[in-house]
């Protein structure tokens, strides 16, 4: 028996406004779902993230109901739990999963079920704020677990050890007893060891975002086959849209660049310029009309004066800038303020009133 196990398919994204990337996101999607297929697995984990928005668009969700009937015509099942992404921080408000009949998603109310002697168990994904409701969950799973000789575990969340800014678990929060660790959320690839088990990160099945080109380029994109009897896990690899990024100054040698834009596949180019407020506007026009053959040139210009690199980190990394100014306060209220930080400049303030209500639940 084997299962496959992905995550962070972040279906309906439409990056740079582009057809061509949010159809880019189905086809990875698509190929994920032949080659389960085709390697004849005998279920899937989907661990977060399906769709890219709580409130998907009706393609996105078309697409979806495409892959569940190609999974049921071969008798695939496939067991999900809702990512940040697909839940709309709102009370009482549903899932879009909740729109299909072929996809058994997980919850708080029934959060494990028994497939062919494997115990598979998932909880939706919890905030920083709910850290300690979900420990206790995890806590009454483990104890469920028992029943059971193979078990895996189905979670989206950030582990401090991998995710040092943003995590809602650490790692020794992790419950024991489990033989595989499904989970979602970052998108790089990780296969790690916890006590005797694997602990293990799929990652997007496409580039998201721009900052996970170092392990795209090392680790490649796809999402992984694992063995139920010894749950070795086998990485399979998609083929993605490449992604070129690249330093140019006023020199401008494009080999490097006009070399990669040598694929079948338009690559998305990422240019940082290293130049004067002056050129930049000659540059980035020469860059325009020069490498024509990108599917999309994002091309920023370099910071040069150390002053303004500073203030552009910091604004960056607005999570270390707050836990600087609220030094005396505890990391529950940093969590809190950053929480409702990151509603308001949505301006979503509903989501901002329930993370309120939530902390005030929880803290008061
Ligand atoms: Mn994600």
């Amino acid at each position: 028996m084997k299962f496959a196990h992905l995550a962070d398919t972040h279906l309906g994204y439409r990056q740079y406004n582009l057809d061509e990337r949010e159809e880019d996101f189905y086809a990875a999607f698509h190929e994920a779902v032949e080659k389960i297929i085709a390697t004849k697995c005998d279920f899937v984990v989907h661990a977060g993230d399906l769709f890219d928005e709580p409130r998907p668009h009706v393609r996105a969700m078309v697409e979806v109901r495409k892959a569940l009937d190609r999974l049921h015509e071969s008798r695939i099942p496939i067991f999900a739990i809702p990512g940040n992404h697909d839940i709309l921080m709102r009370r009482g408000a549903m899932i879009p999963h909740a729109i299909y009949k072929r996809i058994e998603v997980l919850s708080v109310k029934k959060p494990w079920v028994e497939f062919n002697g494997i115990f598979v168990a998932g909880l939706p994904y919890h905030s920083k704020i709910h850290a300690n409701a979900l420990k206790e969950e995890l806590h009454k799973l483990a104890k469920m677990a028992e029943r059971c000789d193979k078990k895996i575990l189905i979670l989206h969340q950030g582990i401090d050890k991998y995710f040092p800014l943003e995590y809602e678990l650490k790692f020794a929060d992790i419950p024991k007893g489990f033989d595989y660790y499904a989970l979602g959320h970052v998108h790089k690839r990780i296969i790690d060891e916890f006590e005797d088990s694997r602990l293990v990160y799929p990652g997007s099945t496409e580039m998201w975002r721009i900052d996970e080109l170092s392990d795209y380029e090392k680790n490649g994109k796809g999402f992984f086959i694992v063995d139920a009897e010894n749950f070795e896990a086998e990485r399979v690899n998609l083929d993605v849209r490449p992604f070129v990024k690249a330093e140019v100054d006023s020199n401008l040698d494009l080999e490097k660049i006009r070399e990669a834009l040598k694929t079948a596949r338009k690559p998305v180019v990422n240019i940082t310029v290293a130049s004067d407020v002056h050129e930049y506007q000659q540059i980035y026009q020469r860059l325009v009309s020069e490498l024509k053959d990108a599917l999309y040139l994002d091309i920023k210009r370099k910071r040069a004066e150390e002053k303004e690199e500073a203030i552009y980190d910091k604004t960056i990394n607005i999570r270390e800038l707050m836990n600087e100014l609220m030094k005396g306060y505890s990391e529950a209220e940093r969590d809190y303020a950053y929480s409702v930080f990151k509603a308001l400049s949505k301006g979503d303030l509903d989501e901002a009133r329930i993370v309120t209500e939530d902390f005030y639940k929880v803290f008061k």
